[in-house]
């Protein structure tokens, strides 16, 4: 059985989603980040992976997979038929690919992870700048449009909405983009990532952990 490694609301929520989407089991190991050890046991989770992050994807042959671009399409390869990502070859999957990478530099790193993890004193002025011009990209782009890629639900859109919630935490106020307010709601109201949200915050509520 594939198996996740995890921490509540962090990254790696994606790809939860991701696995509850494409209707597939797995076992989840939930991660403490700021202990890096696994609430099950208390192992160090480095001995998992040396990158110390989630999230990790164990794959059915015991090889562990890493970075959220990575394992969103390998998991959306398990189920073509769901079109949780566009075919290889297709120019919908270097959109795609386009997407996945926009989420995780310009709006995790750049922006969410230095909020989460260092504390604001002064030195994520820029930051915080640039997240304003960042978010108005994919605002613009789904002014129009549904979904980020294409004309269905993608792995992306699950990365993206995983990154719009956390704004608010990190003291963004989304509804100054009516385009994405609207595109999270709609995504929220999707039955699984209404699940996968209620998963996490329960657990989130439990352990105090970094969330980015
Ligand atoms: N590039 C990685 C970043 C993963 C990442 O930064 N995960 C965060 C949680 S959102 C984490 O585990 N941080 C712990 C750390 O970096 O020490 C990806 O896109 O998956």
């Amino acid at each position: 059985m594939l198996q996740l490694y995890f921490s509540p609301m962090a990254c790696s929520l994606a790809s939860r989603i991701a696995l509850m989407e494409a209707g597939l089991e797995a076992r989840y190991h939930q991660v403490h980040l700021a202990t890096k050890t696994i609430a099950d046991g208390g192992r160090d989770f480095r001995d998992i992976s040396a990158k110390g992050a989630v999230p990790v994807l164990v794959l059915e042959n015991g090889e562990r997979l890493t970075e959220s671009a990575a394992v969103l399409q390998y998991i959306a390869d398990l189920r073509p038929e769901r079109g949780l990502a566009p075919r290889p070859g297709d120019l919908d999957r270097y959109r795609l690919q386009e997407w996945l990478s926009f989420v995780g530099t310009e709006i995790h790193k750049a922006f969410l992870f230095p909020t989460f993890w260092y504390k604001d004193d002064g030195s994520l002025a820029k930051p915080r700048a640039r997240i304003l011009q960042t978010l108005s990209v994919p605002s613009a782009h789904l002014a129009d449009r549904e979904f980020l890629v294409g004309h269905s639900f993608t792995v992306a859109d699950a990365h993206l909405a995983w990154a719009l919630l956390l704004l608010r935490p990190a003291g963004v106020d989304v509804a100054q983009w009516p385009s994405l307010a609207g595109y999270l709601e709609r995504m929220q109201a999707r039955p699984v990532m209404r699940e996968a949200i209620a998963i996490e915050m329960a657990l989130r509520k439990s352990v105090p952990v970094n969330a980015a």
